[in-house]
């Protein structure tokens, strides 16, 4: 038998194997796979945030728990439910320049698809210049930003500025997430969102696409 707790302990110690272990039995019992995330995964992985800043833990520790949780993640994924649907919008995902943190990026981006979304994934570290590259080419309705540093915070604004500069602003929205980003600072660089969490990413999607 295997609950929350164990789950997230593992994901601390960053132990993929006992994770998968974990998530495996918490599957079989019939737990919701969304709790499986949040409840255990995400949990493991808030208490890997407090240790590193309190530099009770470093990097190498905390790349083995991010893969930790990498791993069960993918478990999980499958078991998300789908809908079924024509795609209703098309969504350009990233995490911005010089930041390399990808997992809270992934999440929004399978719930996302799971709300019968199209997901452009672009991945980590893109430049300003590539976003705006990529809508071009593929006419996104919405360009959803990761940062999980403050000092990569500002590359979303260089995002919006250059779309402004291309006169592209007005045929897409931009919305924001990440830990250190707030709705107060989309406010301020004219972002049209922001988003604290993977399921309000979905939510505010689906309010921006309805009222296109
Ligand atoms: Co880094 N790291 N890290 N790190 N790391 C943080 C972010 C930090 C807060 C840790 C700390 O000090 N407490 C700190 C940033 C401090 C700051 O800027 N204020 C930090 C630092 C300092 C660093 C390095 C500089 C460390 C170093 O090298 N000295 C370095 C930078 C590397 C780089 O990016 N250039 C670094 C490296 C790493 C690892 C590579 C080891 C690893 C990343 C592995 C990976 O992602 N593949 C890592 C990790 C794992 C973390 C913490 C511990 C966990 C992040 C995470 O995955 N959380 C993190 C501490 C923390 O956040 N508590 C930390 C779980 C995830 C589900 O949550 O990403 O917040 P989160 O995503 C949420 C929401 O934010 C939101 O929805 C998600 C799901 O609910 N969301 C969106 C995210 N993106 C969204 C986009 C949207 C909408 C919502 O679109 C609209």
């Amino acid at each position: 038998m295997s609950n929350y707790a164990d789950l997230a302990q593992s994901v601390i110690e960053g132990q993929k194997d006992k994770v998968i272990e974990h998530v495996k039995n918490l599957i079989s019992a019939g737990n919701d796979p969304m709790d499986i995330i949040n409840e255990g995964l995400i949990a493991g992985m808030n208490v890997v945030g407090v240790r590193f800043k309190a530099g009770d833990m470093f990097v190498p520790e905390v790349l083995m728990a991010a893969k930790s949780m990498a791993g069960g993640v993918e478990l999980v994924k499958p078991l998300i439910a789908t809908v079924d649907q024509k795609s209703a919008g098309k969504i350009l995902l990233g995490t911005v320049k010089g930041d390399l943190h990808d997992i809270g990026k992934n999440l929004v981006g399978m719930l996302i698809e799971s709300a019968g979304l199209e997901v452009i994934n672009m991945g980590v570290d893109i430049s300003a210049e590539d976003f705006v590259d990529a809508v071009i080419e593929h006419e996104p309705d919405i360009v959803a930003l990761s940062a999980l540093l403050t000092t990569t915070m500002p590359a979303m604004q260089d995002i919006i500025e250059i779309l402004e500069d291309e006169d592209l602003r007005d045929k897409v929205k931009v919305i924001i997430g990440g830990a250190p980003v707030s709705q107060e600072y989309a406010d301020t660089i004219g972002a049209d969102g922001y988003a604290p969490d993977a399921g309000s990413a979905v939510e505010l999607c689906k309010k921006l696409l309805a009222s296109k």
